[in-house]
């Protein structure tokens, strides 16, 4: 792809936007970004933007700004169906995504992995079993490092590990990894994609450029995700922690075992009880790695070292502190209901569950069941409060907290030694917080305030 002097609009100015802009004027484009937000609100990001040579404009996009361009890259933020875009488009100027521009200068394979839940996670692990047996290993994407920023970093040799997310999904062309995964597809994004079939149909274009000689692991559990194995041309392997699977990685016994072609060995890998993480949803995260890892060459046994160590991802059911005999677990990542579900699985009672924050169209009746076998209260907060507490009447005990600073607080209060708060939300964070980082962090901020001030001396602990 040849960018010197093309004129290239990037849309957008969060992480993609900006590592996007940087690399497209390194290559000699004439760069202009556009944002929706204020310049004020973009002080830190634009003069380092106008210093390498870039034009910016924020308070939204001019029509104008559009014209003329030779491309245009979008972050993954920005909807598809903006009406700038669609005219851009409608007027025959490509529109690419921050993942597509990417993948065209990336050298080295690519693991992706996509999936309603457990994607980090995944990815993580992945990274960290091609790491760990000495493979020249990258790990970016959806998980916080824009992956154009590797493109500089990477060599033939190089293991590209890819979280990939279904907006990135969504403007992708050529983008071809040997390797994909899609652990599960549950309804999240619905707001953004309009409706479930759409948001399946954008994760199943992970596997839509992969050829014969590529392979792609699915989850044989999960309807939806099964039906991108019509969608294919590659060579499918299948994971299950229920049943043997053919071809794939399945939990036989009490062990998690890898069948490298249909009526081939059954190698074992590792005793199930190794796995360091709770619950089931990760030993589904672990036989999609263990697929992917051996399908990259990885022996068994090196897998099962890199899976021993490996910790825990920040915000995904993150143990913060035991307070009083209550538990205290962070996982700000669960920002959909199936996320919720799977954390609350891990817990067989006892719980206060933190719940609320932007709604994407959700669906919150369908924690009823779960609630009601393993949830004391339920504390509400965000913009999604009142239709949680009205959806989820009568479950079980429900507190109007609002902020996560009273839900916590109030849970500390009623919770008895032995029980769990839980932070587990259903929803984006965007109403009250930055990210849903912002908002794991400052939930184990308050609980560690709330640490200090339960050992401070004259307080009960
Ligand atoms: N913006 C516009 N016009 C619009 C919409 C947004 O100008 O119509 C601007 C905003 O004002 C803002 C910028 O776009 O300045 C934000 O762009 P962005 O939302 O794409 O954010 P980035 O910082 O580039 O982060 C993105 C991913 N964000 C989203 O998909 C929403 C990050 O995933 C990802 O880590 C990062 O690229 C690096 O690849 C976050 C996420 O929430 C974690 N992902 C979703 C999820 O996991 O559920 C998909």
């Amino acid at each position: 792809m040849e960018l010197k002097n093309k004129r290239v609009l990037v849309v957008g100015l969060g992480k993609s936007g900006i590592a996007a802009a940087l690399f497209l004027r390194d290559r000699g484009a004439r760069v202009t970004v556009s944002d929706a937000r204020s310049a004020q609100e973009l002080e830190r990001e634009i003069p380092a933007l106008l210093e390498a040579g870039v034009m910016v404009e924020t308070d939204g996009h001019g029509l104008l700004t559009f014209r003329g361009q030779d491309l245009i890259v979008v972050s993954p933020g920005v909807p598809y169906d903006t009406p700038e875009l669609a005219q851009s488009r409608a007027f025959g100027i490509p529109v690419i995504g921050e993942l597509e521009l990417a993948c065209r200068f990336l050298q080295g394979q690519i693991t992706a992995v996509t999936g309603s839940n457990g994607k980090t996670t995944t990815t993580s692990l992945i990274g960290k079993i091609f790491a760990d047996c000495g493979r020249d290993t990258l790990v970016g994407g959806n998980i916080g490092v824009p992956v154009i920023e590797l493109v500089q970093r990477t060599s033939v040799g190089t293991m590209n590990v890819l979280e990939v997310s279904s907006f990135q999904l969504e403007t992708v062309e050529a983008f071809a990894p040997h390797i994909a995964v899609v652990l599960n597809i549950t309804p999240d994004h619905l707001d953004r994609h309009g409706s479930f079939e759409n948001y399946a149909a954008m994760k199943a274009r992970i596997t839509s450029k992969q050829t014969h000689a590529d392979f792609l692991v699915l989850n044989a559990e999960d309807k939806p995700t099964q039906m991108v194995a019509g969608k294919t041309q590659a060579q499918v392997f299948w994971f299950s922690g229920r049943r043997p699977i053919r071809q794939g990685a399945f939990v036989h016994g009490e062990s998690i075992v890898f069948v490298p072609r249909e009526g081939g060995p059954t190698e074992p890998v590792m005793p199930v009880a190794e796995i360091p993480l709770k619950g089931a949803h990760n030993v589904d995260n672990v036989l999609a790695a263990v697929c992917a890892a051996r399908l990259g060459g990885v022996p068994a046994e090196k897998i099962r070292e890199a899976v021993r160590s490996f910790q825990a991802v920040e915000h995904r059911l993150e143990f913060v502190a035991e307070v009083s005999g209550v538990a205290y677990y962070n996982d700000s990542k669960a920002t959909n209901v199936d996320a919720t579900k799977k954390a609350l699985e891990a817990f067989p009672g006892g719980v206060h569950l933190i719940l609320g924050g932007k709604d994407k169209d959700s669906d919150y009746t369908e924690l009823a069941d779960l609630i009601r076998k393993r949830v004391k209260t339920v504390a509400t907060i965000g913009s999604a409060a009142e239709k949680i507490e009205r959806q989820l009447a009568g479950v079980t005990k429900i507190v109007s907290a609002g902020t996560l600073e009273s839900a916590v607080q109030t849970t500390a209060a009623t919770a008895a030694a032995g029980d769990v708060v839980l932070l587990a939300p259903a929803c984006s964070s965007f109403d009250q917080f930055d990210n849903y980082e912002h908002r794991g962090r400052s939930f184990k901020e308050i609980v560690r305030q709330l640490v200090g001030a339960r050992s401070r001396p004259g307080v009960e602990n």
